[in-house]
């Protein structure tokens, strides 16, 4: 049996700030140009895709901060996108900076969404782990204030019936979190969609900067291993605004394997033909969940707060 699914995990490079949406969306079309060449059904954009990466700066002004923000999805702008993937019978996954009006209050979150070849939005996801920092800190080269300009996800990690699969959304930092797999692994996830703006520098700890490729393939490839599951991890990447940011997007096998990599740190596509039904392996052996997880034991450590003492 096979179930394949063609996916592109379509890289940008970087965004300046004074790029309008309807040049971003112009790019992004292209990029879905390209995968229609390929013969793709999904194509994967990375983290807040349509703007350059906002919360590098420190911006006081409410008004400056909204207008990072989409209010509605599809808008005007992105629209042209919704209509051509349509017309060309392809998905996409796309990350940008919600603005809503949610429970009599103004809400905002760093969300992604899944689009199917319908044209139809068929999943949301809201970014959990904000890093970063809330107030300004002059000391940085540059600031990382998603702590401030977001809210944490409240919509957990579900998962969705979509591309003849399950498939679950994570965004940038939530792919350094094992939980963040297992959760959707947990309900049978086979393919996990992740955006990311990394810079390469970390300004609390410049000890890392050297292993920033590393981490990046080193977590989603434990993920996607660990549950089984195909992993598509796509980078806004380059030089943006003067901060360095990592590529190397990239389509991992179940196996934890790359079978498709990025090799620019420009706008790019790598595609893969991934089959769901390798997933099966992995789910009914070494990661069967329901014969090998000891759910209880780790319960009890975690309540125990230490080892468990010998019998
Ligand atoms: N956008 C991100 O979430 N970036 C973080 C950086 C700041 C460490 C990441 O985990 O890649």
């Amino acid at each position: 049996m096979s179930r394949i699914v063609t996916i592109g995990a379509a890289q940008l490079g970087p965004i300046a700030r004074n790029e309008s949406r309807q040049e971003v969306v112009a790019r992004l079309i292209a990029l879905l140009e390209q995968g229609a060449r390929h013969g793709c059904d999904l194509v994967v954009y990375p983290e807040l895709a349509l703007t350059t990466f906002f919360p590098r700066w420190w911006i006081e002004d409410d008004d400056e901060l909204k207008s990072w923000f989409e209010r509605e999805m599809p808008s005007a702008a992105t629209r042209p996108l919704f209509e051509r993937a349509k017309s060309l019978g392809i998905g996409f996954n796309l990350g940008f900076a919600e603005l809503i009006q949610e429970d009599g209050s103004e809400r905002r979150f760093n969300t992604s969404i899944l689009v199917d070849k319908q044209g139809k939005i068929v999943g949301k996801y809201r970014k959990v782990h904000l890093p970063g920092h809330h107030d300004n800190e002059p000391w940085r080269p540059f600031q990382h204030l998603e702590k401030r300009y977001f809210e944490r996800g409240n919509l957990g990690f579900p998962v969705f019936k979509a591309f003849d699969g399950v498939v679950g959304m994570a965004i940038c930092n939530d792919r350094r979190w094992p939980e963040v797999y297992r959760v959707m692994g947990l309900q049978g996830v086979e393919l996990v969609l992740i955006g990311y703006n990394t810079p390469v520098h970390n300004p609390p700890a410049p000890d890392q900067d050297a292993h920033a490729d590393f981490h990046n393939h080193l977590v989603m490839q434990s993920g996607a291993y660990q549950n089984g599951c195909w992993v598509v991890g796509v980078a806004k990447a380059g030089k943006e605004e003067g901060v360095d940011h990592i590529g190397q997007s990239c389509i991992i096998a179940p196996s934890g394997q790359i079978v498709a990599q990025c090799s620019t740190l420009g706008d790019e596509i790598a595609v893969a033909r991934c089959d769901l039904d390798l997933t099966s392996s992995y789910k009914t052996t070494i990661f069967n969940f329901a014969m090998h997880r000891e759910p209880d034991t780790y319960k009890m450590i975690v309540e125990r707060k230490g080892a468990i003492p010998p019998a």
